[in-house]
């Protein structure tokens, strides 16, 4: 295969509800896409995760669209390959900058899979014809608004509910959440808001039979998530401390979780994912696809992704209506009344790209020929 031209455009779309977690409210977001044409015109699509500040991540919007513009683009557009698997090799000698990498990647994958006329997620060895469906709920203003939004979630279908916490509001709300909805599959997501000498906080929720406590610690502490882990009954999931294989290897090694949440963005694309998501159910830990509040192209990888066969559990993964007043694909990204998305059976990402609607919310764009 050989990359012709890729195209960068950065969107704008707000949100229909803001999204509040421990580390701060987008209200909008600013994402970057990426278009890659081959030498017969055959497209491919990737979306950027990056976020509009460094607080998730130390990648946001102006510095991936930088490495995009002046390092992965040019080295795309110059370097010819045989598989979208080769393409994490190619970028292997820059250092980090995954959520870049992974807006080209997984643009790559998708052209080969339109090159081979299969749906994306087939290509990749996925093995579901269903993918379970959870929502993640940001942080609100009150606790009856909170069981509310969780109210309405239930009903439309969705199979599990994951609320944000942070210290002050953490027991109270699960407790809450516990109390109006005593069976439902509930779990709290943290985004590194606690200390290691919060254990005892942390060891309370064990009385709420939660599936699980999501990224409790530091994204860059394995050490301690291993000791809260050793004291805790609910298993720990990590999401920020995954980048890479090595780390999901690292952590399951040193009893740092029970489960993994899988980003592409994080991870740098759907190769690594891959190595993710194996070392993962080699060593039994059941991985999900986490969501970074995606546009329909980020969207659609995730369902092709969370189709492997390591993908056990309900993913953040849910229906385009509850973010945008209209996404940028058609059809929009549906949930049925069971909680379930079906990968399309489309060649690529099995969604049409609604150009029209990318034009209009376009803040700059750059394109780079080979
Ligand atoms: O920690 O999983 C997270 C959104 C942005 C950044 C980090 C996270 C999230 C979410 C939202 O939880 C998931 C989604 O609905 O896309
Ligand atoms: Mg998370």
């Amino acid at each position: 295969m050989r990359v012709r031209r890729v195209e960068l455009r950065q969107i704008g779309i707000p949100l229909l509800h803001p999204f509040e977690t421990s580390l701060g409210r987008t209200t909008e977001r600013h994402i970057i896409l990426v278009r890659i044409e081959d030498e017969g015109g055959i497209e491919g699509w990737g979306e950027c995760v990056a976020d509009e500040n460094p607080y998730y991540s130390e990648e946001w919007t102006e510095s991936a669209w930088t490495i995009l513009d002046r390092f992965l683009a040019p080295l795309i557009a110059q370097t010819p390959f045989q598989r979208a698997e080769d393409v994490d090799g190619i970028f292997a000698h820059i250092r980090g900058n995954r959520m870049a990498k992974a807006a080209i990647e997984t643009a790559c994958w998708d052209l080969e899979a339109r090159r081979r006329n299969m749906p994306l997620w087939k290509v990749l060895g996925g093995t579901r014809a269903e993918v379970t469906s959870g929502v993640s709920i940001g942080l609100q203003s009150s606790i009856d608004v909170l069981l509310e939004k969780i109210d309405r979630e239930l009903t439309a279908g969705y199979q599990r509910i994951k609320i944000k916490i942070k210290p002050k509001h953490d027991l109270e709300l699960v407790k809450a959440v516990r109390e109006k909805f005593p069976r439902i599959k509930l779990m709290v997501d943290a985004n590194s808001a606690y200390r290691l000498g919060d254990a005892p906080l942390l060891r309370a929720l064990d009385a709420y039979d939660l599936m699980m406590i999501e990224q409790p610690l530091a994204n860059d502490d394995l050490a301690d998530h291993a000791r809260l882990q050793k004291q805790l009954a609910t298993p720990v999931c990590l999401d920020e401390s995954i980048r890479s294989s090595a780390d999901a290897r690292f952590a399951i090694e040193l009893g740092a979780c029970r489960v993994v949440n899988i980003k592409l963005g994080r991870v740098g694309g759907h190769t690594e994912a891959r190595r993710v998501e194996k070392v993962c159910r080699q060593n039994e830990v059941p991985v999900w696809s986490g969501g970074m509040l995606e546009a329909g192209i980020g969207r659609a990888h995730n369902i092709a992704m969370s189709t492997l066969a390591g993908f056990l559990l309900p993913g953040d993964v849910s229906a385009s209506a509850r973010y945008w007043e209209e996404d940028i694909i058609d059809p929009p990204v549906v949930v049925t009344s069971r909680g379930t998305i079906v990968p399309p059976s489309g060649p690529g990402i099995g969604f049409r790209v609604k150009r029209d609607r990318i034009e209009a919310l376009t803040m700059r764009s750059k394109t780079i020929e080979a």
